[in-house]
């Protein structure tokens, strides 16, 4: 299946020096956004993987799956429209069932193509540009999840507000949050991600816990006054990754077309903080796991 992209359909301002064009898995010099990444604490790639035969193969996988939920729930669905879509219109009706789908790319991935997508070489080469060669790549427990947020006020509780990922997922400080973004951007306001640009260089700040179990941050006001916070939405293929200190928010998604992402995070397991807790990741399920307050004290 050939991945239909909407011509014309993105219309987001431009990002500083962190959002890169023209740039694609085949032709990444990685050493070359090693700094843009380490100013801002995020880069962004429109089109990266365009015609890469990984990112095809786990939105192809994906978008079979759905059709599969399609057939089995007697919704008649067109095969030629997006992932996004597709899920829009499942959601409607069966959304325990794209439920299932969110489960196969969460905690951890159950696809074949999602591991080759997690290994791409592309995404390797450019964590271990940033991490040094001498990083040894782990991946923490909770560090995969299918996101899917269809429109609708109803679904907006899956937002968080401003945190950072480190202390939600463990394993090691040194983390990079990938962002594979699998759902076109059809209307400027079907959400994405606000980030505060620069903020991942104060470490890991104190936060407190809502009612939700949500990790906030504690002192939000002072990270939206000193840095300068950007609104990214992204279409298929684009590319994103994020320091796991950086503070940054979810951002509600208004259109009536659902916003679909796969997140991978990769850990530097050679940073000492890491070291000193054996690499431990947060493990709600097996009991082995570590809490963020069993070894920072905020
Ligand atoms: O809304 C998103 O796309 C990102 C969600 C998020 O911030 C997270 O999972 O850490």
């Amino acid at each position: 299946m050939k991945i239909k992209k909407l011509i014309g359909s993105k219309n987001n301002k431009m990002l500083e020096k962190f959002e890169i064009k023209g740039v694609t898995s085949k032709t990444i010099d990685p050493k070359k956004y090693t700094s843009i990444f380490k100013e801002f604490g995020v880069v962004v790639f429109r089109d990266f993987f365009s015609n890469d035969p990984d990112f095809n193969d786990y939105y192809n996988d994906i978008k079979k799956l759905a059709l599969i939920i399609a057939k089995k729930c007697n919704i008649k669905i067109d095969s030629s429209l997006l992932l996004n879509e597709i899920l829009t219109i499942l959601s409607k009706s069966n959304r325990d069932e794209v439920g299932n789908l969110y489960d196969l790319g969460t905690r951890p991935i159950k696809l074949l193509s999602g591991l080759k997508l997690k290994t791409n070489p592309a995404v390797i080469s450019f964590i271990k540009a940033i991490m040094g060669e001498d990083a040894v790549l782990g991946f923490p427990y909770l560090g995969e999840t299918l996101h899917i947020f269809p429109p609708g006020k109803e679904n907006t509780k899956y937002n968080l507000p401003m945190h950072q990922d480190y202390p939600y997922i463990m394993q090691s400080p040194d983390q990079i949050t990938a962002y594979f973004n699998l759902g076109e951007l059809q209307k400027e306001n079907n959400g994405g991600i606000r980030v505060w640009a620069g903020s991942h260089s104060e470490g890991i700040s104190p936060s407190t816990k809502s009612v939700t179990n949500h990790r906030i941050t504690s002192n939000h006001t002072h990270f939206e006054n000193k840095y300068k916070s950007y609104d990214i939405s992204f279409g298929i293929g684009d590319f994103a990754i994020f320091d796991s200190l950086i503070q940054h928010e979810g951002i509600q998604n208004h259109s009536d077309c659902t916003r679909v992402v796969q997140l991978i995070r990769y850990s530097n397991l050679m940073n000492s903080k890491s070291i000193s807790y054996s690499w431990k990741s947060t493990d709600p399920s097996a009991g082995r796991g570590i809490k963020f307050e069993d070894v920072h004290s905020f």
